[in-house]
């Protein structure tokens, strides 16, 4: 069965590599429309590189709308030092042709969830959760008829990659990661534990330079990219391919395992802001609020990455 998904994104490389998969699978998931957050950069470039993604997938026609440009309560952070000024750093990309929508992003994603039947719109958050918060919180109305929010974000065993403590996304606005995980809608996380399981490796991006296409010379010299610096950063084999893991999880859930617990938001904390306080070991008696993955069959994750790509 298609899955109908909003896609809401800060890209990014591994953003703009998750976006490729989905367009890349009608037969799977069909993308209503795909939402720009402010995170690895501003929002002016997050929104302008989710253009030049669907131009790059051959989708001129999907429709992309900006959203929030900073955090509920904080001031942004961005992560330039992984993605590049641009956050597509990497290839040499031109400026999109296709138009932005005018409507605001928290508008396009409350009014999709009234207009369509109740559960059967899936939300893919692939950065900061201030636009899905921010739409719980303007229309309370629309949080029932969510039929699951899939999101790339938070860590346990790995427990942080932009402090010691917190992962990128959760850190950068943990007021709206609260807010998403106190609404009782079904979560599925892909954490840090996941996604650095799921390394790219020299024959993998040899796989996509292959390809020949444009999307696979892409997606090489992202990775290509941004690999230096979790090398660098981790002495690992490759670079994480954190958000497409979101968007394999809606095709191949199979490659997935995990556990149903408690998850909560650290928003104070001196030291763990944006920790996400995961009971892995079911020692708190909180009610499980999350499917909170912990493995992915990597091979099986490349794949159908390269299997997909490879269409565009
Ligand atoms: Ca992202």
């Amino acid at each position: 069965m298609t899955r109908k998904i909003i896609i809401d994104t800060d890209p990014g490389q591994d953003d703009a590599v998750a976006i490729l998969l989905a367009l890349a699978s009608p037969e799977d998931v069909e993308v209503l429309g795909i939402t720009a957050v402010a995170g690895n950069v501003p929002l002016s470039l997050t929104q302008k590189n989710a253009r030049i993604v669907c131009e790059l997938a051959g989708k001129p026609n999907t429709l992309v709308f900006a959203g929030c440009d900073a955090p509920l309560a904080r001031k942004l952070v961005t992560a330039e030092h992984v993605h590049g000024k641009t956050g597509l750093d990497g290839p040499q990309l031109a400026d999109p042709v296709m138009g932005l929508q005018d409507a605001h992003a928290v508008d396009f994603i409350i009014d999709t969830l009234r207009a369509k039947p109740p559960g059967c719109v899936t939300l893919c958050p692939l950065g900061p959760l201030t636009n899905i918060a921010t739409a719980l919180q303007r229309a309370p109305d629309i949080t029932p008829r969510i039929q699951e929010i899939v999101l790339m974000g938070g860590a346990y065993f790995e427990v942080g990659n932009i402090t010691p403590a917190a992962e990128f996304n959760i850190y950068v606005d943990p007021e709206a990661a609260e807010i998403v995980f106190k609404s009782g809608v079904p979560l599925t996380v892909m954490p840090l534990d996941v996604t650095h399981k799921a390394l790219t490796t020299a024959p993998h991006i040899k796989g996509f330079r292959d390809m020949g296409t444009e999307p696979g010379r892409m997606v090489a010299e992202w990775t290509d990219f941004f690999e230096r610096f979790d090398k660098e950063k981790y002495g690992s084999a490759g670079a994480p391919l954190h958000d497409p893991c979101v968007i394999a999880y809606l095709i191949r859930p199979d490659l997935f395992s995990g556990r149903h617990i408690n998850v909560e938001i650290e928003t104070g904390g001196t030291f763990t802001s944006g920790m996400t306080v995961a009971d892995w070991w079911g020692v708190s008696g909180r009610a499980p609020n999350a499917m909170f993955m912990g493995d992915v069959d990597a091979e099986g994750f490349f794949a159908l990455l390269t299997d997909r790509i490879a269409r565009l």
